[in-house]
C-alpha cells in the first residue's frame, strides 16, 4: 500500500455479559491480531480498535439470571474480557466500553444527525407485551419456535439453528423469559430507519466489493434480492442509550444500532489518550483509510448492510473496506454450546498452557471458509509435532550449539555454497510469502509459510552436519534464519518472538524487513539461552478434558455434577391447587401449582398412582428454573420431585407446612 494510506482494524465488540471462549478468540481477535501485528512490523499507519458491547437485552437477561443490576453485569465482564485478552496477547491499540460517556454522547448525535436527514420516522407498531410482568418484550425477553425451521425455544433476535434474524413478534408459540406466560401484543412507538432507501446504493458498493470474502458478499447480496424493510432502531428497555427525543425518553437505541458506533467512540477516546483529540478524524473521515472489520459470521447482516447504512445516512465517515467474517469453530465434533457446557474457556486453557500454543493452533485450524474442529487431541498434535518438533527444535539446537560449541559467539562465515544460499534463499521466500498471505486475510497459509522456514532450517541443519563438519558458515546461515524467525513469527507467536530476541540478544521492536536483512553479523554474542516450549502429555489433555469439558446434560452422571451445578437448579416448595386429566394422554395429569407469587402449569405422569383428591392442596418440591416445555401439546413449567420405587413415583414433601416458593438447598 502507498505511504500516505492508513488502516483501522476492529473487532467486533464482544458483549460484556460473560467469558470469552476459543471461538470468539479465532472468530475475531487473533486474525484480527496477526493483522494489524504484521502491519505495526511494516510501519503502515494502523490502529486496532475494540470494546465491550455492554447494552442490550443480552446484558439485561444476564442480569436478571443472576439476580443483579446490569451494570454490575457489564462492571464484571469487562474487566474478565480485557483481562483474557491481554492474557491472549491481543495487542489493541485501544479497549473501550459503550457504558462510556463518549459513546452515549456520539450515539445520540448520529442519531439525531440521520433524524435531521429526515431518514427516520416514528411508526406504532405491535409488539409482544409482558402482562404479568408489566413490560414490553424485546428480542430475547421472547423464547419461540422459529417460523422459518421450526426449531422450540429460540430468542426472539435471532434463531440459533438456522441463523434467521428475528423480531421477537415473529415466533410462534412464544413466551416471556421471566415468567414463562404467552405474551399479548400491544402497541407501541417506535423509531424506523428508512433502510429501504439504501437498496440500490448497497447493491452497488457491495457488488463492487469484490475483494470481500465470499461468505460476506455472497450473505449480503441474498439478503439483498430478498429486499430490504426499515427497521426499527428503538426498544423499550430500561437500559441502554436513551433515544435523544422529547416524548422518547423512555426508550433506548436498539443496541445494534449504538454497538458499531462504538468504533468510532473508541477510536475518539484513543485520540484523547494520545493528547490529540482530531486525530481520530484521520482514520474515521479521510478518504485513504482502510477500515477493516473482524467478525463472526453472524454479525455479517449488521457490518456488511445495516451499519454501511447507518454510516451512508450520516454522510461523513467512512464505509467499511474490508470485512473478514470467520465461519464457526466447533469442538470436538459438536457444535459449541455454552448453556450445555460444551465449551472451552479462554481463562481456563491459557491458565494451562502457553498463550502460544493456543495461538498457534487456533491459526492453523482457523474457520475461515468453512467451519473447522477444535479437537485437544489434534491440539496436542499440532502443538507436539510441529510447534515444537519443529519450529522449537530448530531453534533450540541452532542455539545450543552455538553456545556449546562456539561459546555463544555468531561465527564469521566462509563462502557460502549452493546449500547454505539456497537456505538463505529459504528465509526469503518465507518473509514473502507469509507477507502475501497475511495481506491477503488468508492466515493459516500465513502460518505454514513461516513453518516452511523452520522446516528448511531443520533440513538445512541436519543435511551439514554441523558436529561432524567445519561449521562456521552453517551456524551463522542457521542463527540468521532464527533471527528471521523471530520477525516473521511475531504476528502469530508474539511471546515466543520476544523471548527468541532475547536469546539472540537482538532489540525488542523490529521491523518487518529487517527478517530479509543479516542480523546477526559474526562476532555477535548470544544472550541466555532457555528451551523455548515444553512438550503436552497425555495426561494433561485427559485432566483438562475432565476439569474442563462438561460431557452433554444428558449423558452426565451423578458423580459429574459440580456444586455449580447444582446451585444453578432452582428448587422451591410448591402447592398442588388444581389438578385436571391431561386432554390427550391416559397417564398424564395438568397440575396447577402455586409458588407463592406465581402459578405454574405443569405436566406430570402421576395419574395411575395418584388420585387427584390425593394432589390437591398438597405441597411438593419442583424445579423451577426448567426449559418449559410441551409434553403431548401441553406446556409444562417445572418438575415435581418424586422418588423412583421400581418406576412408581413417591412424591417428596416438607415435613411441615412451609411457605411457598421457598428454596429448597
Ligand atoms: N456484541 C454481537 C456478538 O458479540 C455483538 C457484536 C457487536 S460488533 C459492533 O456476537
Ligand atoms: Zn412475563
Amino acid at each position: 500500500m502507498s505511504k500516505q494510506e492508513r488502516i483501522l482494524v476492529t473487532s467486533a465488540l464482544p458483549y460484556a455479559n460473560g467469558p470469552l471462549h476459543i471461538g470468539h478468540a479465532i472468530g475475531a481477535y487473533i486474525p484480527a491480531d496477526v493483522y494489524t501485528r504484521y502491519h505495526r512490523a511494516k510501519g503502515t499507519d494502523i490502529i486496532y480498535i475494540c470494546g465491550t458491547d455492554e447494552h442490550g437485552t443480552p446484558i439485561t437477561v444476564t442480569a436478571d439470571n443472576e439476580n443483579t443490576t446490569p451494570q454490575k453485569i457489564v462492571d464484571k465482564y469487562h474487566k474478565q474480557i480485557k483481562q483474557t485478552f491481554a492474557k491472549l496477547n491481543i495487542s489493541f491499540d485501544y479497549f473501550s466500553r459503550t457504558t462510556n460517556k463518549t459513546h452515549h454522547k456520539l450515539s445520540q448525535e448520529i442519531f439525531l444527525e440521520i433524524k435531521n436527514k429526515n431518514l427516520l420516522y416514528q411508526k406504532t407498531v405491535n409488539r409482544p407485551y409482558c402482562p404479568s410482568c408489566k413490560k414490553f418484550l424485546p428480542d430475547r425477553y421472547v423464547k419461540g419456535t422459529c417460523p422459518q425451521c421450526g426449531e422450540t425455544d429460540q430468542r426472539g433476535d435471532q434463531c440459533e439453528a438456522c441463523g434467521k434474524q428475528l423480531e421477537p413478534h415473529e415466533l410462534k408459540e412464544s413466551y416471556c423469559i421471566l415468567c414463562h406466560k404467552p405474551p399479548v401484543m400491544k402497541e407501541t412507538i417506535h423509531w424506523f430507519f428508512k433502510l429501504t432507501e439504501y437498496e440500490k446504493p448497497l447493491r452497488k458498493w457491495i457488488e463492487g466489493n469484490t475483494h470481500w470474502p465470499d461468505n460476506a458478499r455472497n450473505f449480503s447480496l441474498g439478503w439483498l434480492r430478498e429486499g430490504l424493510k426499515d427497521r426499527a432502531i428503538t426498544r423499550d428497555l430500561s437500559w441502554g442509550i436513551p433515544v435523544p427525543v422529547a416524548g422518547s425518553e423512555d426508550k433506548v437505541l436498539y443496541v445494534w444500532f449504538d454497538a458499531p458506533i462504538g468504533y468510532i467512540s473508541s477510536t475518539i477516546e484513543w485520540a484523547q489518550k494520545k493528547g490529540d483529540i482530531n486525530l481520530w478524524k484521520k482514520y474515521w473521515k479521510q478518504k485513504n483509510t482502510k477500515i477493516i472489520h473482524f467478525i463472526g459470521k453472524d454479525n455479517i447482516p449488521f457490518h456488511a448492510i445495516i451499519w454501511p447504512a447507518i454510516l451512508m445516512a450520516e454522510g461523513s465517515l467512512n464505509l467499511p473496506h474490508q470485512i473478514s467474517s470467520n465461519e464457526y469453530l466447533n469442538l470436538e465434533g459438536k457444535k459449541m454450546s455454552t448453556s450445555r457446557g460444551w465449551v472451552i474457556w479462554l481463562h481456563e486453557i491459557l491458565d494451562k498452557w502457553p498463550t502460544d500454543y493456543l495461538r498457534y493452533y487456533l491459526l492453523c485450524i482457523n474457520p475461515a471458509k468453512h467451519d473447522t474442529d477444535f479437537s485437544l487431541t489434534d491440539y496436542k498434535h499440532h502443538i507436539n509435532h510441529e510447534l515444537i518438533s519443529t519450529l522449537g527444535n530448530f531453534i533450540h539446537r541452532t542455539l545450543t550449539f552455538i553456545k556449546q560449541n562456539n561459546k555463544g559467539i555468531i561465527p564469521e562465515p566462509g563462502v557460502l555454497d549452493e546449500t547454505d544460499n539456497k537456505a538463505v534463499k529459504a528465509i526469503e521466500d518465507a518473509v514473502n510469502n507469509t507477507a502475501a498471505y497475511i495481506e491477503d486475510y488468508r492466515f493459516s497459509q500465513a502460518l505454514q509459510s513461516m513453518m516452511a522456514l523452520a522446516h528448511e532450517g531443520n533440513s538445512y541443519f541436519q543435511h551439514k552436519e554441523p558436529w561432524a563438519n567445519e561449521n562456521n558458515t552453517t551456524l551463522y546461515v542457521c542463527a540468521n534464519m532464527v533471527g528471521a524467525l523471530s520477525i516473521i513469527m511475531e504476528p502469530f507467536l508474539p511471546a515466543s518472538a520476544q523471548n527468541i530476541r532475547r536469546m539472540l540478544n537482538l532489540k525488542k521492536e523490529m521491523k518487518w524487513d529487517d527478517a530479509k536483512e543479516i542480523n546477526l553479523e559474526g562476532g555477535h554474542v548470544l544472550g541466555e539461552i532457555n528451551p523455548l516450549y515444553d512438550k503436552i502429555e497425555d495426561v494433561e489433555i485427559n485432566e483438562f478434558k475432565k476439569n474442563h469439558l462438561k460431557t452433554d446434560k444428558e449423558d452426565k452422571k451423578m458423580s459429574n455434577i459440580g456444586f455449580e451445578d447444582f446451585k444453578a437448579m432452582d428448587l422451591r416448595i410448591a402447592q398442588i391447587v388444581d389438578v385436571q386429566d391431561h386432554p390427550n394422554a391416559d397417564k398424564l395429569y395438568l397440575l396447577t401449582v402455586s409458588l407463592g407469587e406465581q402459578t405454574r402449569q405443569l405436566v406430570a405422569g402421576l395419574k395411575t398412582d395418584y388420585s387427584k383428591k390425593d394432589l390437591i392442596n398438597r405441597q411438593v418440591v419442583v424445579v423451577a428454573n426448567l426449559k418449559p416445555a410441551k409434553i403431548r401439546g401441553k406446556k409444562s413449567e417445572g418438575m415435581i420431585l418424586a422418588a423412583d420405587v421400581d418406576g412408581k413415583p413417591i412424591l417428596l414433601q416438607p415435613d411441615k407446612k412451609t411457605s411457598l416458593g421457598a428454596r429448597v438447598r
